[in-house]
């Protein structure tokens, strides 16, 4: 495989292939500017991607792809801590920005290549084998950092064709988007997407309401959201009827990354005629399943396996469940060429996410309809926190919130939140009861050292953790209050 995306070369040259608010890039710009990139970074092994919302993180990733190599998108916000482990943990050669970006000191032992989106080179994809890394992608665990997934590239192909078949998805659709380019939503569906099919994508920059009525109605055909997304427009519809006409005209509205709430669903059906499809995935695994854009779009499921994807569920032994009766529970475990290879540097993990024969534990617990429909019930781990739509696990933030000089013990656990899914919330016993730290100051520290996403939204101060016999920490004593 030589080209993750045909249309570089042989695309509708002045077709629009990236928007990012006044900026934007045909086929032919998007093949000029990646020519002269691949030029720079190939052969350079690992690059990483400074991946704010812009074409210039579009426009690396793209040429790392096209030269053969592998990118890691950094988030713009990590803080030093989680910065500092991926950069150590990934070893990137260099690192990819917009001219002008201000990158911070964790970067500067680390060159540095501005990303030229008006630059001319000659496009020339090199040679890669289908096995060969594409994509790093970090994602949190219930402890400890968070893991390198290497995706190859024979799994963002696999994935990407695999929803152009349930999608009905076609160089002709316009998607619009306002997600992170650093995880697989934003990325590799939201923009390697609409680039592997010779379509277009318009990116908001950040996402609002009015932005997505705006594309809508002004040619977009496709929406992909998490369910925060969806929440506010729900929230938004009563007041903005432009907005229920606009989502009236897409063709695909998508949802993924958690679950959406069928109230959520049924208000937006409700008022646009259209009913949001939700697609399962994750980052190890891309994309899962997905309701068929010529399927019921049932409510509360994650629709059927895609094409190419063996999906089962199992009892806690590891005994696959035989029915399909809407009722009894298991783990969801894939296999499939969607899959990635390994966690970089972590043999460890990666043996452990496998069974022997080579099925993937997602920890996800499911139900299936007779029809095959997948529900998702819910989660193994309860020490991994999805807020927003983005992954958040509990050990991380515990581990973040001891650094700080005010806290002697803490405990960290998620709980329903009708805008984010769940929230963060922090469970501390002060260094000094008599001063406790506030929630200001530990959102600011773990924001500081991690990421905004990852701050808790609610602290509470206890005496002691309750803990067992073991010495371990009770938790769900701690959500019941
Ligand atoms: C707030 N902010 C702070 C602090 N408090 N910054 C520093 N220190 C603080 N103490 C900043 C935030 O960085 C943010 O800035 C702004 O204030 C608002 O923060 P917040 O309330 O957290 O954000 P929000 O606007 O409410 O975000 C909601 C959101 C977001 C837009 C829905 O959660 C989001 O983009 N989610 C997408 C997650 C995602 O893509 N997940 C995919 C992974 P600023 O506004 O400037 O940023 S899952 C995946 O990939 C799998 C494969 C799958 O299935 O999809
Ligand atoms: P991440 O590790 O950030 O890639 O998140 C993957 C996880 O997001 C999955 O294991 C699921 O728990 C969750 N997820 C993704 N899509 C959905 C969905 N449509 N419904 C429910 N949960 C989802």
């Amino acid at each position: 495989m030589s080209t993750l995306f045909p249309a570089l070369a042989d695309g509708p040259p002045d077709r629009i292939a990236l928007r990012f608010g006044e900026r934007s890039l045909t086929y032919a710009e998007l093949a000029a500017a990646t020519g002269a990139l691949v030029d720079r970074v190939a052969g350079r092994g690992r690059v990483a991607v400074w991946a704010t919302p812009a074409l210039e993180t579009a426009v690396a990733v793209v040429a790392a792809l096209e030269a053969g190599i592998a990118a890691v998108p950094l988030n713009p916000k990590s803080g030093e801590k989680e910065l500092g482990h991926i950069l150590s943990d990934s070893a990137p050669s260099l690192v990819l920005a917009a001219p002008g970006d201000e990158l911070p000191a964790a970067l500067d032992d680390l060159e540095r290549v501005d990303v030229d989106v008006r630059a001319t080179g000659t496009h020339l994809a090199r040679q890669a084998a289908d096995e060969d890394p594409a994509l790093v992608v970090y994602t949190s665990g219930t402890t400890g950092p968070p893991k390198g997934a290497v995706l190859p590239r024979r799994a963002l192909a696999h994935t990407l064709d695999a929803l152009a078949d349930a999608w009905q998805w076609t160089g002709d659709d316009v998607l619009v988007h306002g997600l992170p380019l650093f995880h697989v939503h934003g990325l590799v569906l939201g923009i390697l997407g609409p680039l592997r099919r010779g379509g277009s994508v318009r990116h908001l920059g950040r996402f609002s309401p009015e932005g997505v009525a705006r594309e809508l109605d002004g040619g977009a055909t496709m929406l992909f959201g998490v369910p925060t997304m969806y929440h506010r427009i729900a929230q938004a519809l009563p007041e903005d009827p432009s907005l229920a006409q606009a989502l009236g005209k897409a063709r695909l509205l998508v949802s993924g990354s958690a679950a959406l709430p069928v109230h959520d669903h049924e208000r937006i059906a409700a008022a646009t005629g259209r009913r949001v499809i939700e697609r399962y995935g994750m980052t190890e695994t891309l994309m899962n399943t997905s309701i068929r854009a010529d399927g019921e779009a049932r409510p509360g499921t994650v629709g059927v396996p895609l094409p190419g994807v063996e999906l089962r569920l199992v009892e806690e032994d590891g005994e696959p469940i035989t029915a399909y009766d809407g009722e009894t529970v298991g783990e969801i475990q894939v296999r499939g060429p969607n899959l990635f290879t390994e966690y970089l540097n972590r043999p460890d993990a990666t043996a452990e996410a496998f069974t022997a024969d080579g099925w993937f534990r997602t920890g996800d617990m499911a139900v299936r309809d007779p029809d095959g429909y997948v529900r998702i019930v819910g989660r193994k781990a309860t020490d991994l926190i999805k807020s927003g739509g983005y992954k958040i696990g509990a050990g991380e933030i515990e581990n973040a919130l001891l650094e700080h000089p005010a806290v002697r013990e803490a405990a960290v656990t998620g709980e329903p939140d009708a805008d984010l899914g769940e929230r963060i919330v922090a469970w501390v016993v002060p260094a000094d009861p008599a001063a406790p730290p506030t929630v200001e100051e530990l959102a600011d520290h773990v924001a500081r050292r991690l990421a905004p996403h990852k701050r808790p939204r609610v602290v509470h101060h206890l005496d002691a953790l309750p803990r067992n016999d073991m010495g371990k920490i009770m938790k769900r004593a701690l959500s019941r209050g």
